[in-house]
């Protein structure tokens, strides 16, 4: 088992591992910016590296200094948490040349699935179910417009290195493909440095479920149940909850099994989440897979018990899983608390939070690095809490959230919690009838 373990990351999701390491007697190395001298997870850790200026590029991705911070504080892996480099192949590999374990994905792994349409192709070799449309990437526009046909309009076009929604476009007539294909491979050119699209049918009003994963090094797979995260804002997630409302038994065995399918096909070690896209006849399609912990994991440890950072921690020292599947016993809703202001078009809002007073209670979990006193820096994601809450039904968990979002009192800044507590007062939401386009709606009440 790992002695110690360097977090590579930073705010709630570095105390999370940080957490979990102290819980199993393993030490731990923070490292932080210039303008994290003062954040908690340095304070937590049981060392504490500055890895360079409060720029992410300076700091947090910069691969040099971090292998540096492990080598020197003797650190014998390393977690890198979500965003920042936990799906950055390069730096996987440069851990294993450095005799570091990655608690991650490796290199491979990473570009396989980091590669859109070459993860659709391996998903369809494994016999997952995927949206029809093109075979891998599309070559030229002559063959856009021939796949096109072959799909049937309305097709979305989608970028091989894309996620996320960048360089893709919906097309719902032949005459706009031209722009639709010139526009999307110049905006997957300037975000990503490569310009491979590919195509698919358009799925109409989709649900985003996914399922999560775990894979030991001994070729074994479970899945733990799905999150819905339908309610989402230029492709930022806000809210998610696990069982989904528009889960069923069966449907939940299809793509719990699907998932599982998949992690086996490839080898998967670690946790990891296949996403899908589900249509209103309850038909779903494989669309990305995620190779790291995700922010909305801990709805799923609520409802079924389980620890996914010790899971993934232990899968990393070469212990195997147990293999069963695991269910949701209860509800869960996780809210993303943003320093943005919600009453004007959710802008950045960083700044001093002066007074924090955060919501308890039976069934409250509060995911936050953020004390009163403490500076916003404006250099990262505006994330600064997870409220999550748990109850036996989603009623309850929905009264639960009202109760906790009406306790939760942060001043100094703006944030999303006036959107939250009205979303949970949203007709369409508090009967579960959201899809993706939920939010395309939803108008903010003075
Ligand atoms: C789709 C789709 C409809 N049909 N693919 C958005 C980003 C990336 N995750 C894929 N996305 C979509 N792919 C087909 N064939 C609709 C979306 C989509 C979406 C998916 C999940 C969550 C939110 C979304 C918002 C807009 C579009």
């Amino acid at each position: 088992m790992f002695k110690k373990i360097l977090i590579a990351n930073r705010g709630e999701i570095a105390l999370r591992v940080i957490r979990t390491c102290k819980e199993m007697g393993i030490k731990t190395v923070a490292v932080y910016s210039k303008a994290d001298e003062e954040s908690l997870h340095v304070r937590f850790a049981d060392e504490a590296v500055c890895i360079g200026p409060a720029p992410s590029s300076e700091s947090y991705l910069k691969m040099s200094n971090i292998i540096a911070a492990a080598e020197i504080t003797n650190a014998d892996a390393i977690h890198p948490g979500y965003g920042f480099l936990s799906e950055n192949a390069k730096f996987s590999n440069l851990c294993e040349e450095h005799n570091i374990k990655f608690i991650g994905a490796t290199g491979r792994m990473i570009d396989q699935m980091g590669d859109k349409a070459n993860a659709k192709s391996t998903m369809i070799e494994a016999g997952v179910p995927c949206v029809p449309g093109s075979e891998g990437v599309i070559t030229d526009f002559e063959e856009c417009e021939k796949v096109a046909l072959e799909t049937g309009y309305p097709v979305m076009l989608k970028a091989s290195a894309g996620g996320g929604g960048k360089g893709m476009r919906a097309v719902w007539k032949s005459e706009d493909l031209k722009e639709a294909w010139d526009s999307a491979r110049q905006e997957s050119k300037a975000a990503f440095g490569n310009d491979d699209m590919y195509m698919e049918k358009l799925i109409e009003e989709p649900r985003h479920i996914e399922i999560q994963i775990v894979g030991d090094s001994y070729g074994k797979a479970c899945h733990l149940s799905e999150r819905d995260c339908s309610v989402q804002r230029r492709h930022q997630k806000l809210t998610e909850e696990t069982p989904s409302p528009f889960m069923t038994e069966e449907l939940r065995e299809s793509m719990g099994n699907a998932a599982v399918k998949a992690a086996e096909y490839i080898k998967y070690e670690g946790a990891g989440t296949i996403e899908f896209l589900v249509d209103k006849h309850r038909n779903f399609y494989f669309m990305e897979m995620n190779t790291r912990i995700q922010v909305e994991h801990p709805i799923t440890e609520e409802v079924v018990n389980y620890d996914l950072i010790r899971e993934q921690i232990l899968v990393a020292a070469g212990v195997p899983i147990s293999g069963k599947n695991y269910y949701p016993q209860l509800h869960s809703i996780e809210c993303r608390i943003n320093a943005e202001d919600p009453h004007n078009n959710f802008r950045p809002a960083p700044g001093k939070v002066t007074t924090f007073h955060a919501p308890g209670g039976h069934g409250v979990r509060m995911d936050t690095h953020v004390y009163a006193g403490y500076m916003i820096p404006p250099n990262y994601d505006s994330m600064i809490a997870k409220l999550i809450v748990t109850a036996q039904t989603r009623e309850e968990a929905i009264n639960k959230m009202k109760r906790a979002l009406d306790e939760f009192v942060i001043e100094g800044i703006k944030t999303t919690i006036p959107f939250h507590r009205q979303l949970m007062e949203h007709p369409d939401y508090v009967a579960g009838n959201y899809t993706t386009k939920f939010m395309e709606d939803f108008l903010m009440k003075p």
